[in-house]
């Protein structure tokens, strides 16, 4: 029973320790992390993990909200930083964390989605060049009916990426 547990536990330290590196002293600066957007969608709180040379991945993560009468869809995802962008979820599966893409992710009326470790994510793939922390990258989301959405996402380390880092 104890080592059923272990994955369980293991995710929530990771969990921990991803926090913990977001609220020291290198949290970016308030107006970085502002929110941007685009008529009834907004993100705030963007930000991607920084990556160091020769790491080809990377994710990103935010806040997306909809004060729209209608839901919205992400429809498309592009930076200049990556090749192909994609949006993820991470689920745990026999203690193992594992991700997979999500296809048309709904935002809903009035409503919002949060993309955080362990969850749903933008995933960076492809990353040509080192992600420095502290500068800014952008990152196109384009909504069904608001459109594109370009928002400029601080890079944070964070060792655990919950499903990136980890394997
Ligand atoms: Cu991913």
């Amino acid at each position: 029973m104890a080592l059923m547990n272990t994955p369980a536990l293991a995710g929530f330290a990771a969990i921990l320790l991803t926090l913990a590196a977001c609220s020291g002293q290198d949290t970016p600066e308030p107006h970085e992390m502002e929110t941007v957007a685009a008529g009834t969608v907004a993100i705030s709180g963007g930000w991607v993990r920084a990556v160091g040379e020769g790491v080809r991945m990377s994710a990103g993560y935010g806040t997306i909200s909809n004060t729209g009468n209608e839901p919205d869809r992400i429809v498309a995802l592009t930076s200049p930083v990556a090749e192909a962008v994609e949006l993820h979820e991470s689920v745990e599966e026999d203690g193992r964390s594992m991700m997979r893409p999500v296809t048309g992710l709904e935002v809903p009326a009035g409503g919002e989605v949060t993309l955080a470790p362990g969850g749903y994510h933008i995933m960076l793939i492809g990353v040509a060049a080192p992600l420095v922390e502290g500068e800014t990258y952008d990152i196109t989301i384009t909504f069904e009916n608001a459109g594109e959405l370009t928002v400029p996402m601080m890079a944070m380390s964070g060792k655990n990426a919950m499903g990136h880092d980890g394997h």
